[in-house]
């Protein structure tokens, strides 16, 4: 048995998440945790929403709540969103945690009487009316490049341009609107992640085994052009974890927090000893997942993330980890993702355009969703959601080849035989031939879940369905029952047996399914297979089972066409 850490990158809170942002992170993460349980693997999955920063502040505003508040019920919401999509989080924590506070105070410490964090100096817009600094986005003014009136202090998002503050003609507070502002010194404390830079070097060279994606990017940041810079980790907010606190190898920092990137890795440790404190556990529980020196030698740690995300944790998390000279554990691989496109364009948060989580739940159950999403995961390019795409592979893989499957084989077995598994007669080539497929088969799909080949995983899942179903439609049970009731008696057998066969199998995909396929069989055996004739063997004959409903529905052509329009414009 190995022990298995894996996180996904944590999903900001100022918002629901769209389906892309799930096939980049979270889902794939969550199939790769339900696999190794299933291989009786100790599994530690964590998961948290990603609490400071100017975006929650901004949401919070514009929600008219008080920033606490606001994250609160967002989590709420989100965590009851990843329950709808069976995300199987050990634990869903938020970086805004007391946990987390003192873990990234802890991290900033070390990290500065290492002598890796400088006091840098520098000038800032500050509002006199607010009586604060005003980070990027809180400043609005007008774009001197389209002349757009709301262009923000760090972008215009009108003409897309990238902007310095003071680029702004006549600049105004986004919190008061006031135009009384003045540019003020400050002091912010800096990573000084160049300091690092061999040993990262090193590190990253080491991970000879990484998706290109990820090493590609780690590389660039590294030593493409300027290269790896050090970097300001203090902001001038009030939400955040504070950067002064006691203890801290600095002075003069009050009233500033730690930058969300931060803070926002260190949530997975957190996250963590969140999960020990909820379930009543001492430190020691949480330390043997991230202390190499009290038990997390042996761990495997996984990450899963957008490709947005690589640079913070190939780079920045690491440099905190390393900086610390504490023995915590370090990633060991980081699967990462392309894009999700939608309809010939992008899935975009900030103008809502694309399927929200919340409104793919209350269209269709999470098992569509997640088949469609993870076998079209966008692993080696950007991949596209098309409603055509979709409605095809749900009818034809779910429906047409699953649950067909499952239908005939019980419908059959309790039309001539009842609903326990029949007894006698013996198998013949076509089965023998199966079990060698299979054998194959299922290897083949253990060794890309493995891999976290998500695509090739998901194939192989689909071609294991398609052999049931081929030997079902040549063995063809219904016409030999008339010459030969024994032998469609041991064919039936076989097809039950491979009902549940599938349900494990299928379990890290679609579990909802799997969990029904198993009530139906009336079995709570998921034992993964070993040699695929002895896992065929599992339900003896006279076990009782029940014939269940319809697994997947179709989608129609005129359902499809709606939900196409429907979801055309843009979330308001
Ligand atoms: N919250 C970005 C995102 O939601 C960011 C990830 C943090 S991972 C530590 O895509
Ligand atoms: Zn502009």
């Amino acid at each position: 048995m190995a022990r298995i850490l894996i996180t996904s990158a944590i999903p900001y809170i100022n918002g629901i998440k769209h389906l892309g942002n799930l096939v980049g992170s979270q889902l794939p993460a969550d199939l790769f945790a339900r696999y190794n349980r299933m291989r009786g693997h100790e599994v530690m999955f964590i998961c948290a929403t990603d609490e400071h920063g100017t975006p929650a502040e901004l949401a919070a505003a514009k929600a008219g709540k008080p920033v606490a508040e606001y994250c609160a019920e967002m989590h709420e919401t989100q965590a009851a969103i990843a329950e709808g999509f069976r995300l199987s989080f050990d634990h869903f924590g938020r970086s805004s945690s007391d946990r987390n506070h003192r873990l990234t105070q802890h991290f900033a410490r070390r990290l500065g009487e290492a002598g890796l964090i400088s006091e840098v100096t520098e000038k800032q817009i500050f509002s006199k009316a607010d009586n604060r600094f005003l980070p990027d986005r809180y400043i609005e003014g007008t774009c001197p490049n389209c002349g757009y009136d709301k262009a923000r202090g760090d972008q215009c998002e009108n003409c897309t341009k990238q902007l310095d503050p003071t680029d702004l003609i006549n600049p105004r507070s986004a919190v008061s609107g006031s135009t009384d502002l003045e540019v003020r010194e400050t002091k912010h404390l800096y990573l000084r992640q160049r300091a690092l830079k061999e040993k990262l070097g090193e590190w990253i060279d080491g991970k000879t085994d990484w998706p290109v994606l990820t090493t590609s990017i780690a590389k660039k940041w590294l030593n493409d052009g300027e290269g790896l810079q050090d970097r300001g980790i203090t902001r001038d907010l009030a939400w955040g974890v504070p950067a002064q606190f006691e203890g801290a190898p600095w002075a003069g920092m009050e009233g500033k927090v730690f930058y969300v990137w931060f803070d926002a890795p260190i949530e997975y440790i957190a996250g963590t000893a969140e999960w020990a404190d909820a379930n009543g556990l001492d430190d020691a529980a949480w330390e043997r997942w991230w202390r190499t020196d009290k038990g997390a030698a042996d761990v495997t740690y996984v990450q899963f993330m957008g490709k947005d995300n690589v640079p913070f944790h190939t780079l920045s998390f690491p440099a905190t980890i390393i900086g610390s000279g504490e023995p915590w554990k370090l990633v060991d691989y980081i699967k990462s993702f392309n894009y999700l496109n939608y309809d010939g364009g992008q899935f975009s948060t900030s103008q809502g355009r694309g399927v929200f989580m919340d409104q793919a739940l209350s269209i269709l159950p999470a098992d569509y969703w997640r088949w469609w999403l993870l076998s079209h995961a966008p692993e080696n390019s950007d991949s596209e959601f098309t409603w055509e795409n979709f409605q095809a592979s749900v009818n034809k893989d779910l429906a047409d080849v699953l649950g067909n499957f499952v239908s005939r084989v019980t419908k059959f077995c309790r039309s001539k035989f009842g609903e326990v598994v029949p007894e006698g007669g013996q198998t013949g080539e076509r089965a023998a031939a199966l079990i060698a497929e299979l054998e194959t088969r299922v290897r083949a799909y253990e060794g890309h879940m493995e891999a976290m080949e998500v695509r090739k995983a998901a194939g192989e899942l689909r071609a294991i369905w398609v052999a049931g179903n081929e030997y079902l439609q040549s063995a063809a049970p219904w016409a030999v029952f008339k010459e030969d009731p024994e032998r469609a008696a041991a064919m039936t057998r076989l097809g039950l047996n491979l009902v549940r066969l599938y349900a494990v199998l299928s379990e890290p995909f679609i579990p909802d399914a799997s969990a029904r396929m198993l009530a139906a069989m009336k079995t709570d055996d998921r034992s993964w297979p070993g040699d695929i004739a002895g896992a065929l063997g599992a339900l003896a004959p006279g076990h009782a089972f029940e014939t269940p409903e319809v697994l997947f529905r179709k989608i129609a052509d005129e359902e499809r066409e709606d939900w196409q329009k429907r979801f055309a414009g843009v979330r308001t």
